[in-house]
């Protein structure tokens, strides 16, 4: 593919509820700007966007895909993110780095979760919005309350067609351009006149797109409300400025039918006119010690300072590693080296390319603002930044919430053991809204992400990467304590012929609450030498990390050493490690000893109507209600102190009390004392690792 500069590029994220027709949309733009020359199908798994198989299997987007469209001599780079809240990693990179963002609307369904979630993403990061209302054709579909419904649900905002749609439903069959006031049918290439039965429709909202238009700039305004007619490139130009600008909250609104491909020639025309040039996207940087946000306004240009920012890495199996970045300042060329500013590393490049879908399409070099792929790069994962080196800054990268959903792993065979840390490690760099980590507490691997999709989804990649393992819900990582003080003596003799061994230790424990483990001994007239004592405090030491009653590590307590017995000839190391693992332990046995288990502040935002069962449903998981918000839109927050142990699952059941309209997320505040009922059948079913020696 040729080179654009930066005047003729555009960076736009495709965002919405998962199902509204995202995926359709790009290919039926792809289509209209005869880059295909067929219309491909989710259904058929033949759409450009969804190539992975996993995708077609499901038939929703998994991950962002990077589809470049041409048109008009402008390249259009649409990030197609999947919508489904377990993929909020992937909507948040795209909306990032993007200048502009395109949220989809099912005719239909109206407004839906996802479209709240990803407008307040949106906001979050400053992008000005466009709207889609798609699947027009659709039983049922109704844009007039589709609109109402984005008008009710955003009242701070401006809604304001552009195009008007010809009929609905079954009947839909073309848009009225309310800049033009002609008739567009099917892709919406060539112009007709106006059908009358919309005149006076068209003129309503025609007046109202003049009058947004002359809001967005001064010398309008004052031409408009002095009594003159703007002209239709003025219209333009006004409408222009007011989609560029995400502070005016004016949004305008398209509509089409993505699978019969209706009203689609607009839409590629809106994406170059009403989305604003990467020359002037201001980004932030953060420079080390330095908590002030540096903001670059631009404008940016190929002379400027490279500044890219890693948004996205694939690894392929077969292609290797794939590095998604946005040069937001700055040019960069095929065989250029540059430097990685989070990793202090020189990278060499070995080409560049876009991708369409999964084609891959060699560039020779990336203008500023563009977006492109650097492959096979040794050190570079997401969330880094290319820069000058003299530069030493980091882009902002956006914040992600805590993974809210964990599986723990074991490998299936000795091979899928020895490969499994590194490919987790890859498939982590990669997204950051996946972990994983050895659980020294549990001893278990476990992998952490936004929901079950998500995670199932990196395992089969895991998979792909020649790595299969089996999951189990993972151990919840209580820690054991004592709650009283108890003293124990321990004698370890053995005296049967030969060399004998004798050590005995006496020692107490009591509770260390939040200060951790401390050992001491105070042995006085030395009845047990310094080195003994030592010995004994292996052995005790040797019991933490795996408790006593529940193979848990143990926490908050403080042991001491205060007599003991040696024997001329017989005392010996490990008598008296084994004299203190052992009075440790019964004296531990007998301090009350406790399981804690992890408390997590929770917060959960449902509508209104929905409440209720949630408190009643936290009730059943012994949470704590902290507090009530109304948040606006009708939705409610709750913030609660709930157990990790009555959380694992929460993402669906969740999901499956509120219909999907409901979000969460959570984090750790402290441990607290397991109740005795939940606490005596996990001890109970404890079954310790002999100990013989
Ligand atoms: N009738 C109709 N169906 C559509 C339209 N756009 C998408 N669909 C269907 O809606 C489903 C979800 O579409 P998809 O593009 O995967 O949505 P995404 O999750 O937003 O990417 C698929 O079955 C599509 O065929 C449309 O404009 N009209
Ligand atoms: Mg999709």
């Amino acid at each position: 593919m040729k080179e654009y500069t930066t005047d003729k590029v555009r960076n736009v994220a495709l965002v919405g509820h998962q199902g509204c027709g995202k995926t359709s949309l790009v290919e039926a733009l792809l289509f209209t700007s005869g880059a295909t020359s067929r219309l491909g199908r989710v259904e058929e798994g033949t759409t450009v966007s969804d190539f992975e198989d996993e995708e077609k299997a499901r038939q929703i987007s998994l991950s962002t895909s990077l589809i470049p469209i041409e048109f008009d001599d402008h390249k259009i780079n649409v990030l197609d993110a999947p919508g489904f809240t377990d993929f909020q990693g992937e909507i948040r990179n795209a909306i990032r780095v993007a200048d502009s963002v395109i949220v989809v609307i099912d005719a239909v369904a109206g407004v839906e979760v996802g479209t709240e979630l990803v407008w307040e993403y949106a906001k979050q990061f400053l992008q000005p919005i466009i709207v889609i209302i798609n699947k027009v054709d659709r039983e049922n579909a109704d844009f007039g309350a589709a609109l109402q419904g984005l008008k009710n649900t955003f009242a701070d905002h401006k809604f304001i067609p552009v195009m008007l749609p010809i009929g609905e439903q079954a009947d839909f069959k073309g848009v009225v351009n309310l800049l033009t006031m002609k008739a567009y049918y099917e892709t919406g290439k060539d112009r007709s006149d106006l059908p009358a039965f919309m005149t006076e429709a068209a003129e309503a909202a025609h007046r109202e797109l003049v009058e947004a238009a002359a809001e967005a700039d001064d010398a309008y305004m004052e031409k408009y409300f002095g009594g003159t007619e703007l002209t239709a490139d003025e219209i333009r130009d006004g409408m222009r400025k007011a989609a560029r600008n995400h502070a005016l909250n004016t949004v305008p609104v398209f509509v089409t039918s993505a699978t019969k491909n209706i009203g689609t020639y607009p839409v590629l025309e809106a994406l170059i006119a009403y989305t604003s040039s990467p020359a002037i996207r201001r980004y932030g940087v953060t420079r080390e010690g330095v908590d002030e946000i540096e903001y670059h306004n631009g404008p940016h240009t190929d002379d400027s300072n490279l500044s890219a920012y890693v948004f996205k890495t694939v690894n392929d199996r077969f292609v290797g590693t794939l590095s998604f970045i946005r040069l937001f300042a700055g040019k960069i060329s095929g065989d250029s080296r540059n430097w990685n500013n989070t990793r202090n590393i020189d990278e060499r490049f070995n080409g560049l390319m876009t991708l369409r879908g999964k084609e891959q399409i060699p560039v020779t070099g990336l203008h500023a603002g563009d977006i492109g792929i650097v492959p096979k790069l040794q050190h570079t994962t997401t969330g880094d930044t290319l820069a000058d080196r003299d530069k030493e800054y980091q882009i902002v990268k956006p914040y992600f919430t805590e993974p809210l959903y964990s599986v723990a792993l074991s490998p299936k065979t000795q091979q899928d053991a020895a490969k499994i840390g590194t490919v987790l490690s890859t498939l982590c760099h990669s997204d950051p809204t996946l972990r994983w980590r050895n659980d020294p507490d549990t001893s278990q691997i476990v992998l952490e992400g936004m929901g079950d999709i998500h995670v199932q989804v990196a395992l089969s990649r895991a998979e792909k990467l020649g790595v299969s393992v089996n999951t189990e819900t993972p151990r919840i990582p209580y820690k054991e304590t004592v709650t009283k003080k108890a003293e124990a003596m321990y004698r370890h003799k053995k005296q049967s012929g030969g060399a004998g061994q004798f050590g005995e230790i006496t020692l107490f424990v009591e509770p260390n609450v939040g200060n951790g483990y401390l050992y001491e001994a105070k042995v006085t007239g030395g009845s047990v030498t310094a080195t003994y004592l030592d010995s004994a405090n292996k052995g005790v030491n040797s019991v933490l990390a795996g408790g006593v009653i529940a193979g848990y590590p143990v926490v908050d307590v403080h042991v001491v050493v205060f007599d003991g017995k040696m024997h001329p000839v017989d005392s010996k190391d490990i008598a008296f490690q084994i004299a203190g693992r052992e009075a440790f332990k019964e004296a531990f046995k007998e301090a009350n000893p406790v399981l804690l288990e992890p408390i997590m502040n929770v917060r959960i935002t449902v509508p209104e109507s929905m409440m209720g069962d949630i408190m009643s449903d936290l009730n059943t998981r012994r949470g704590r209600v902290q507090g009530m918000d109304t948040s606006g839109g009708g939705k409610s927050t709750v913030s609660a102190e709930v157990p990790l142990a009555e959380m694992m699952r929460y993402g669906n059941d969740l999901r499956s009390m509120t219909g999907g309209r409901g979000m969460y997320d959570m984090s750790v505040s402290r441990y607290e004392r397991v109740p005795q009922p939940i606490a005596e059948p996990i001890i109970s079913a404890y079954k310790p690792h002999s100990t013989n020696d």
